[in-house]
Formats: structure tokens, C-alpha cells, sequence
């Protein structure tokens, strides 16, 4: 077997469209968050429509047993310019004792950010639009800086000739967004990551910085192929790049993240650190058709990003 840093749980996928009470497309890019004992995926869900949506799932153990909650969740306000053509890819951060979830709104100008909360992920308080299109894949620090909250998102730039980049942004209140600051860049030419990156899961603190998680878009003559790559930030100035892995760590390469709606795409937008602080558990859409989750060790990674630099 491949030597990989992410393994995949054998169990995978462990979410599929037909688990669901309804009929849906395809169900997607989950975000995580473990609370009350249970691990609780907000999931895109796609339905026969085309549009998504984002709907709880809870599990004891966070791989089985998958408690689906089809009404549970955010539905699309369709008739706002926002949501017009529906909601994706949440992320969740834990602020305090609220979490906040950044997500995507398809709207009628193109993806944007959406910010709302929740205490319980029973009720959901929406917080309205903090970036305008296009852009999308934001998630919060779970921390503040100097007072002030920071974001990290991935505007799209106009011009095709340049390449989709990650940004960072700060806020005193997480309505009034200023201090944009370019953060990665993709890479250009043969490079797994060249010319659109996107983040992952939120940033996970660590006593060596923030780490990320990032997806690269390679394009191929086959078509797109979507990778997760590596970097830390320093944990005082997450403006700072302390390092970013020259090679990807995870990709496609199972038959469900290789063959569905969208082929080989790996996308997670959360992961778990387990309480032995060492384990990780990063769920992921695979093939935009089905959810999985791999496993790696914090420090594998550390180790793996320090002696892969770029
Ligand atoms: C990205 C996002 C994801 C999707 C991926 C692959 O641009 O829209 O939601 O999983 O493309 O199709």
C-alpha cells in the first residue's frame, strides 16, 4: 500500500445521497465541528435541482451511524440576490460559545462569503454577505488579533490570465472588512497548485503556528485535478507565511473521488483534532458526490511541511 500522510477510514464513503430521507443529487464538501459529545457535519447537499443546500448530519463516533437531518440546517433564501442560486461549502469556527460559519452564496453576481451563527446548529442566525463576488473558501480564526478578526478567502481576480489567490482581511466587528492582504499565491505552469488555490478546513492553531490546508487546482488535458497541500502562518501575525509545502499531501485517487459528478476532487472544509492532540480527522467531498474522512498525525504533518518546503 502507498505510503500516504492522510489515511482514508476503510468505511468510505461514509455519506452518501442514497442515506438521505429524500431524493438529492449529491451530498458534499462538509464542514465539522465536534459538540455535545457528537461530531456534526453541516453538509452541502445538492438536490435535483442543482442547487445546494447545507444540512446537519450527527455521529457518535464521527464515522458511523449517521443521524440525517434533512430540514435541519440552512435552506437558500432563493429570493435574495445573495442566495439566488443556492448555498455551499461551509466552514465553522468555535468563537467563544457561538460557531461561526462562513459559507458560500451563489449568487447572481457569482460566489460570495455569507457569514451566520449558531450555538446549537439547531437555530441559525444569518449575518448577511462580508466579501462580494467573486469570492468564496473563507473561514475565521478562531482567534483575535490586536482586537480584531481575521479572515481568510479567496478572491477571483477578472482577468482569466491571473490566478486565484488566497487573501487574508481583518475586522473589528466581523461586518466591516478592510486591511486585505494577499496571503498565498498559486503557483504557475506544471506545479500541482498552479493558478487557483483555495483554503480548506479553517485554520488549526498548533504551538508551531496555524496550520493550513489547501486545495490547488491542476489543470490537466484530461481536465481539473484538486489536491491539498500544506503551509503554517505565524500564530502572532497570521500575516506571515512560515512555510508551505513544495508537494501535495493528499489527492484522488480512490475510485469515489475519482469517477461522480465532478472527477477527482478532493475537497475537506473542516477537520477535528482528537483530544490526544496528535490526531486528525479531515472530512472531505469527494468527486462533488460523496463524503469522506482520512485520518493523518498532527505531528506527521509538521514534520512532513518542514522537510518539504518550498
Ligand atoms: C470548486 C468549488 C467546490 C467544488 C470544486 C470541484 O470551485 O465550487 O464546491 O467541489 O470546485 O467541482
Amino acid at each position: 500500500m502507498a505510503i500516504e500522510l492522510f489515511r482514508r477510514y476503510p468505511g468510505n464513503p461514509i455519506l452518501t445521497a442514497d442515506l438521505w430521507p429524500q431524493m438529492v443529487n449529491t451530498v458534499f464538501n462538509p464542514a465539522v465541528v465536534v459538540h455535545g459529545g457528537q461530531t456534526i457535519l453541516l453538509v452541502r447537499v445538492e438536490d435535483r435541482t442543482g442547487l445546494s443546500r447545507l444540512c446537519v448530519a450527527r455521529s457518535t463516533d464521527g464515522y458511523t451511524d449517521w443521524d440525517v437531518q434533512n430540514d435541519s440546517g440552512l435552506i437558500p433564501q432563493t429570493e435574495t440576490f445573495a442566495e439566488r442560486w443556492g448555498i455551499e461549502d461551509a466552514r465553522i469556527t468555535r468563537c467563544g460559545d457561538k460557531y461561526m460559519i462562513t459559507y458560500t452564496g451563489f449568487s447572481a453576481g457569482g460566489p460570495l462569503v455569507c457569514l451566520a451563527s449558531t450555538k446549537d446548529f439547531t437555530t441559525f442566525e444569518r449575518h448577511g454577505v462580508i466579501m462580494p463576488p467573486e469570492d468564496k473558501d473563507a473561514a475565521l480564526f478562531p482567534t483575535r488579533f490586536a482586537d480584531r478578526w481575521a479572515l481568510l478567502h479567496r478572491p477571483v481576480p477578472n482577468s482569466p490570465t491571473m490566478g486565484a489567490h488566497i487573501w487574508i482581511s481583518f475586522s473589528p466587528d466581523l461586518h466591516h472588512w478592510g486591511d486585505m492582504e494577499l496571503l498565498l499565491e498559486a503557483e504557475q505552469g506544471s506545479w500541482w497548485d498552479a493558478g487557483k488555490i483555495g483554503l480548506g478546513p479553517p485554520p488549526l492553531e498548533t504551538e508551531h503556528g496555524w496550520l493550513l490546508c489547501y486545495h490547488g487546482v491542476k489543470t490537466t488535458a484530461a481536465g481539473a485535478i484538486y489536491r491539498l497541500g500544506l503551509a503554517l502562518l505565524d500564530l502572532e501575525d497570521p500575516r506571515k507565511v512560515l512555510a508551505r509545502s513544495n508537494e501535495f499531501v493528499f489527492g484522488p485517487t480512490a475510485l469515489y473521488e475519482t469517477n461522480g459528478d465532478v472527477r477527482n476532487v478532493v475537497f475537506p472544509c473542516g477537520w477535528v483534532l482528537e483530544p490526544d492532540n496528535d490526531t486528525i480527522r479531515m472530512y472531505y467531498g469527494a468527486a462533488d458526490t460523496c463524503i469522506g474522512v482520512a485520518t493523518s498525525s498532527l505531528s506527521e504533518l509538521l514534520d512532513h511541511l518542514d522537510a518539504h518546503r518550498r
